[in-house]
């Protein structure tokens, strides 16, 4: 049995463990990840697209801004498209000088996993039966990696496992009040090596169903499909993919499509998830172990910063100022953020999304969609409604730790 002694102990490597651990190292402050699988399997996942400015000024803040500066695009807008109209989101203007960065969650992972091996902090990847003990008074992780025990022994846990870790569970059943809304489809996502057929994203809401012109880069796109929950990705050849996507595009938008071989195809259950609170005694949830959103308005990733951020400076309080009732402080303020974040989401996946008779709103479907027809009417019309969904797309500011 080995035992490692630090100061915050992170479960899971993905961009909320990665991101914290690399803000609390600068800050002096020792952390250590322990994460279930292999750095490489990580980078395997292709997720978020679109960085809030929040979530840059952070990457920014750790050191780790290089490739995101030189290789990401600063968007000033995004379209949506609806029954044959279309309205572009001037975040730019609506906001004041707002705007977001586009550049894939795998890139700044793996600018943060390279950052965090030069700078030789201990990482455990591939590591089995994590469990967290005593997060109330005596806080300490045991793990096997390559058949050896570990004990991590630790002031504080920061628990960065995703919807499906350990350490959510960890919080007394009794104790934890969980909110949820399950939507009755998913996201079929293609990444495709052909040029985006817009400079900016379209969401489309149409008869057939939502889609998103998304992208990486120049010549790297990312499409997205509304499909029933039942769907298959074997269900889905390219040659379909590229089909349905074209009958869901803007003309000129899908007269523009370049087709190719998709290298990732995959489905993605949508859901709205938050689990209250977000702190027990010295264990806090960070990012997808405490909330989902559905990716509607790209939210998931950029609240998963917010919370780093929050705990950050938190940590930074009680370590630098002695202030030992700072961690105290964690989800209060998180979860004032984490719920504008997941009622932006829901009300764009109300809105753009084709819902059957379980919209969840008591209507039968014919009657829900005039609603949110003029919905977008109202809020695509009106300066004043675009403003509210540029204000929120490029994301509510960071609360002030005082
Ligand atoms: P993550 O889930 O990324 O990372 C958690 C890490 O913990 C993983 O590496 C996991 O292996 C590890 N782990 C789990 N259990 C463990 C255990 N017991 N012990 C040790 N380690 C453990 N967001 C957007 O903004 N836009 C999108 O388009 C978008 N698309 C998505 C598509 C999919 C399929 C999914 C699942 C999510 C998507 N998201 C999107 C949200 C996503 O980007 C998350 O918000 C983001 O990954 C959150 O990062 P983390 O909190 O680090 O959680
Ligand atoms: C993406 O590029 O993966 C992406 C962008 C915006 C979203 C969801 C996904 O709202």
């Amino acid at each position: 049995m080995q035992t490692v002694k630090t100061q915050v102990a992170i479960i899971g490597a993905g961009p909320s463990g990665l991101l914290l651990g690399q803000l609390l190292a600068k800050a002096g402050i020792d952390n250590v990840i322990i994460e279930r699988v292999s750095g490489e399997y990580i980078l395997g996942r292709i997720r978020a697209g679109i960085l809030e400015q929040g979530f840059v000024d952070l990457v920014r803040e750790a050191g780790v801004n290089a490739r995101m500066d030189a290789e990401g695009h600063v968007h000033d807008g995004f379209d949506i498209a609806y029954y044959g109209k279309r309205f572009r989101i001037d975040l730019n203007k609506l906001t004041g000088g707002s705007t977001v960065m586009c550049y894939g969650q795998t890139e700044i992972t793996r600018d943060l996993m390279e950052a965090r091996e030069s700078s030789g902090l201990t990482t455990f990847y591939e590591s089995s039966d994590v469990e967290l003990h005593g997060v109330k008074d005596a806080p300490h992780v045991t793990f096997t990696q390559n058949g050896e025990k570990i004990t991590v022994q630790c002031d504080f846990i920061a628990g960065c496992d995703g919807f499906h870790g350990v350490s959510r569970k960890t919080i007394p059943e009794e104790k934890r009040k969980e909110h949820e809304r399950v939507y009755p489809f998913g996201w079929l996502g293609v990444l495709s090596d052909t040029p985006p057929v817009s400079d900016e994203l379209i969401y489309c809401k149409t008869a057939r169903g939502f889609a998103l012109a998304s992208m990486r880069s120049e010549t790297r796109s990312r499409y997205y499909l509304q499909v029933p929950l039942t769907d298959k990705v074997e269900n889905w050849s390219d040659e379909l993919f590229w089909e349905e996507l074209k009958k869901r595009l803007p003309e000129d938008a899908a007269n523009r499509l370049v087709t190719g071989p998709s290298i990732e195809k995959s489905i993605a259950p949508l859901r709205s998830f938050v689990c209250e609170p977000m702190q027990w005694g010295n264990l806090f949830l960070v990012g997808d172990a405490a909330h989902i959103v559905p990716p509607t308005g790209a939210k998931g990733l950029n609240l998963a910063a917010s919370d780093v951020s929050t705990l950050y400076k938190l940590l930074q309080k009680f370590y630098k100022d002695g202030d030992e009732n700072a961690p105290t402080r964690y989800s209060e303020i998180a979860l004032r953020r984490v719920w504008h974040g997941e009622r932006f989401s829901w009300w764009m996946s109300n809105m753009l999304h084709d819902f059957d008779e379980t919209n969840a709103s008591g209507m039968d479907k014919a009657t829900f969609d005039r609603f949110m027809q003029s919905e977008l009417d109202f809020y695509l019309n009106y300066e004043e409604g675009q403003k509210v969904i540029a204000r929120q797309y490029v994301g509510m500011p960071y609360e002030a730790i005082e």
